[in-house]
């Protein structure tokens, strides 16, 4: 399959041919982290974005989904298109009920557009706090448009990086329902597992039962390269201490990755590292997100 690679970006492209997986998810698996990008020709990318990605559409996604072993996608709005969550909702309208999604939605969407959303499968919102993602959003924005997503039972995802987690703190303890950490709150693994950053960030799940976390992106997160061996302690600490609040995503396109594009088959295979008993993987691939994303359907 030929791949649509624009050379619109400095970015890496995505891996073309993943490696079909050694480890073999388990029935209903859930990449709970991926994203679709345009194609720009119909959904364009957003004037204020901080970068622009490689065509990433849907179509390839799904084929990622299916010789990757997995049975769903949880598709999160990234910000390089902005508010504008079309490509987005196309996606999930093409996925017959095996995508869900993360939007992106300001102040001024009116209640009928969070119930579109809602409808097109969308079933949570993200605050982004990466400074070389977005611009500062004030947290009583964010606070406001928490509680006003709470009566169609979404939660809230958030993306920060270990040094704004003191600042980030307060508004998660203030934030109401579930909330998900992308990506383990960035850590910086050259701290070290048992480091005093990352027993912040535990601690900080240790309080507050309501926050969730994805076991995501090594390949960002790694100094030392593939086969991110300094990261996995961080992934197998959280499954094992936190197995019913876990989530595992492929971050598929990768945008923003320019030192390597991880191989998707080759991430997978990661995954009995991180979660080393079938238990720990059912709970991590299936249980825990569709208690999230699927609830009318999951097995309590
Ligand atoms: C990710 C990570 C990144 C980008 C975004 O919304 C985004 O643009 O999340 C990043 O550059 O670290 O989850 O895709």
């Amino acid at each position: 399959m030929t791949v649509p690679v624009k050379t619109i970006s400095t970015y890496l492209p995505f891996c073309a041919e993943p490696k079909r997986p050694d480890f073999r998810p388990p029935e209903g698996a859930v990449d709970a982290h991926c994203h679709v990008f345009g194609p720009a020709s119909r959904f364009p990318f957003a004037p204020e974005r901080k970068y622009t990605p490689i065509d990433a559409p849907k179509e390839r996604l799904f084929w990622l989904r299916d010789r990757l072993g997995f049975a769903r996608n949880v598709i999160v709005q990234a910000t390089c298109h902005g508010r504008d969550n079309a490509a987005l909702v196309d996606a999930l309208e093409a996925s017959g009920g095996l995508a869900r999604g993360i939007a992106v939605v300001g102040e001024d969407n009116t209640d009928a557009e969070l119930q579109n959303l809602d409808e097109a499968g969308v079933r949570g919102v993200r605050f982004n706090f990466v400074k070389r993602l977005v611009d500062d959003t004030p947290h009583e924005v964010f606070e406001h448009i928490a509680q006003r997503v709470q009566p169609l039972g979404w939660h809230i995802v958030v993306y920060f990086e270990a040094q704004d987690l003191t600042s980030v703190a307060p508004l998660l303890d203030r934030l109401p329902g579930r909330i998900v950490v992308d990506h383990m709150g960035r850590p910086d693994v050259t701290k070290g597992v048992d480091g005093p950053e990352f027993a912040r960030f535990v601690d900080l799940m240790e309080r507050n039962s309501r926050i969730w976390v994805k076991v995501s992106c090594p390949e960002r997160l790694s100094v030392a390269g593939p086969p991110y061996d300094d990261v996995v302690p961080f992934a197998l600490r959280l499954v094992t201490q936190f197995p019913d609040r876990v989530l595992w995503g492929t971050d598929w396109p990768h945008p923003n990755m320019v030192s390597h594009m991880p191989d998707d088959g080759f991430l997978t295979d990661l995954i009995p590292r991180i979660a080393p008993t079938e238990a720990l993987q059912h709970a991590l691939l299936v249980a825990n997100p569709m208690r999230l994303y699927w609830p009318e359907e999951a097995q309590s």
